[in-house]
């Protein structure tokens, strides 16, 4: 009932019916617009793996942009052997699996814990953390470098840093409260706050997070020497607890090579 008025479209005087095929299509062709690899959180709510969880229903791979932000607050958990071309999430999440990050640009996260095994391989890119310590985050590149052999039981991996054969980069770990005092506001084009912190693929010795293992990076690595401290900061780039020669040896060699700015 009530269907009986026609509806159309007036195109030069004339009133063309509608076809529901085409309308069918057109929404059709909408949907499939929306990206793969954004988190819906329609399935459990919870599981990567869930393909219901994402859009399209399908799980991210290499080739897609991840962004994990909903209302609630879910804990995801990553299982399996993933890979994806970026990730961004807002929520809180907990890698079992390994999570390999394939293309290039800044990983943005909130909150990161990792279960027995579990391991993020970000290759050569940087991360912005703002719900996680400093502190925590240098015991998950700690962890994963596992002395300079990247071959630990779970954290935060650089492969690229591993397949380095000059052996002249890794991962290094600030504080945002550090990084802004010594180069303003913004890492890799987002904003800092003194809790977030940053993780950097970059050179033995780029202790200041520029690119570079220079001078002025020297100052702050034999002051860290000299005053028997600690973390990425002050020099101990291998992150055994101590600056000492066997940080110099890493930082000379990357000094030495002179490559590229990261
Ligand atoms: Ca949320
Ligand atoms: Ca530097
Ligand atoms: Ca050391």
């Amino acid at each position: 009932m009530g269907s009986s008025t026609r509806r159309g479209i007036v195109v030069r005087g004339r009133c063309w019916p509608y076809s529901a095929h085409v309308v069918e299509r057109l929404e059709r062709r909408r949907l499939l617009a929306v990206a793969n690899g954004i988190w819906t959180g329609a399935g459990d709510g919870i599981n990567w793996t869930s393909a219901a969880n994402w859009s399209n229903n399908v799980i991210p791979g290499p080739g897609d942009d991840v962004v994990i932000n909903v209302t609630a607050n879910p804990t995801v958990i990553v299982s399996g052997t993933q890979s994806v071309k970026s990730l961004t999430s807002s929520e809180t999440i907990v890698i079992s699996g390994s999570l390999n990050v394939a293309g290039a640009g800044l990983v943005k996260l909130s909150v990161l814990a990792f279960g027995t095994g579990g391991k993020l391989d970000i290759n050569a890119n940087d991360i912005l953390l703002t719900g996680t310590s400093r502190a925590t985050v240098e015991g998950y590149v700690r962890t994963a470098y596992n002395g300079g052999a990247w071959n630990g039981a779970s954290g935060i991996f650089s492969t690229t840093a591993k397949n380095n054969a000059q052996v002249t980069t890794t991962l290094g770990v600030l504080s945002g409260a550090d990084y802004k005092l010594l180069n303003g506001p913004t890492f890799d084009g987002q904003s800092v706050a003194n809790t977030d912190a940053l993780v950097k693929y970059t050179y033995y010795g780029d202790v200041n997070f520029d690119g570079f293992t220079d001078g002025l990076d020297y100052i702050f690595i034999d002051n860290g020497f000299l005053s028997h401290s600690t973390g990425w900061a002050n020099g101990d780039v291998n992150y055994d607890g101590f600056v000492d020669g066997l940080d110099y040896i890493f930082i000379d060699n990357a000094f030495l090579s002179h490559g590229p700015g990261l």
